[in-house]
């Protein structure tokens, strides 16, 4: 495809005898970015714009990116496959869409009561989220970094009242990732649908619930002209982290200037991504009270069926061998953060919150 590598990569002697010169031969590398983002979604596909338009500054346009919504080249949930196999270079999704090739991709978007934005960004890059991943992709010829993150997510748009567990049963609904298989559990018949299709299903009558983001995002898709109810939190995304994928045979192929370059960039659109949505989404929500969706919160009664099927959802993931692997790490960092946090950051919390 339109991958191009500039002839002239390194450094050539140019100069006279007394007077060597080096002249530096322009490099080029064009990248096309799929991403699984409708374009009007504008902190999930800004995310990919804000990259491309960061690493062609830093890298003085030596790096050019074009970035291409969800569905316009290839499906929204297909774009890992299309790098893998090298048709395109990179794209911009979320980990957790491919748990179908192996439930271990789950880690590296959001698990059920797992990490929050600050737990996630420290296991990736103090931790050994970062290793573990990058093992798991090699295996599909793919390296990806953290690629921005929702933050904490919301539960969802219902039509109907969510009182108890049985309230739940035989509801359509969009939800994915290992969320979405809790959710079967607990009686939902849950589609995977990519965020450009959500509201045309609502609309339709084809779903009566759908989880997406969370206020910005929601309200952008205009979930508030097809449901009537807002329910929060999001037990499934306490955070959510997406990734800028690379094909690896190409990736090899960058020179090691290009490579931390784009590392860079992919660090500081993670950072832009999660500022962006902690910034907007208060506002938006306010602005969704006041259009007249009611807000509510899950009882504790199915927040509590949803943490045991929860449970069950992770005893069956864990006959899968790299999840294991990956779980094991992650539990250790989680359960050592959330020790810290209970005896220090939660009790601020607390007094702050207080009545
Ligand atoms: C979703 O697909 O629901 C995300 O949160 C990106």
């Amino acid at each position: 495809r339109g991958f191009l590598k500039g002839a002239g990569t390194g450094l050539v002697a140019a100069g006279g005898v007394n007077a060597p010169a080096v002249i530096a031969q322009p490099r080029r590398f064009r990248l096309n970015l799929l991403t699984s983002w409708p374009a009007a979604l504008d902190n999930l596909y800004g995310t990919a714009e804000y990259f491309a338009g960061r690493i062609e500054e830093m890298t003085d346009g030596d790096v050019r990116v074009r970035t291409s919504p969800g569905g316009a080249e290839v499906g929204a949930l297909e774009v890992y496959d299309a790098v893998s196999s090298g048709a395109f270079e990179a794209c911009h999704t979320a980990p957790y869409y491919f748990i179908g090739k192996n439930p271990a991709h789950g880690f590296f978007t959001a698990l059920p009561f797992g990490m929050t934005l600050e737990q996630q960004n420290a296991w990736m890059t103090a931790g050994d989220g970062q290793a573990l991943w990058d093992e798991l992709n090699a295996r599909d010829n793919l390296i990806a970094f953290p690629g921005g993150n929702t933050g904490a997510q919301c539960g969802g748009w219902f039509n109907v009242e969510i009182n108890s567990p049985e309230d739940l049963q035989g509801l359509r609904m969009r939800f994915p990732g290992h969320g979405g298989r809790v959710m079967a559990k607990a009686g939902v018949n849950i589609q995977q649908l990519p965020g450009g299709e959500v509201f045309t299903a609502m609309e339709r009558g084809a779903l009566d619930a759908a989880e997406w983001v969370g206020p910005y995002d929601d309200q952008i898709l205009g979930m508030q002209d097809v449901a009537k109810y807002y329910y929060l939190p999001s037990w499934a995304e306490p955070s959510a982290m997406l990734g800028f994928y690379f094909n690896l045979e190409i990736w090899n192929t960058f020179p090691a200037d290009i490579q931390a370059q784009i590392q860079a960039c992919c660090a500081e659109a993670n950072n832009w991504m999660a500022s962006q949505y902690l910034a907007k989404n208060p506002l938006a929500l306010e602005e969704l009270k006041a259009a007249g969706v009611q807000i509510k919160h899950f009882p504790d009664s199915v927040l509590e069926a949803f943490a045991q099927a929860a449970r069950e959802i992770n005893d069956e993931n864990m006959s899968n061998p790299d999840y294991a692997r990956i779980h094991s790490s992650w539990s250790a960092f989680l359960e050592r953060l959330r020790g810290w946090d209970q005896t220090n950051s939660f009790r601020y919390r607390e007094f702050i919150y207080r009545d």
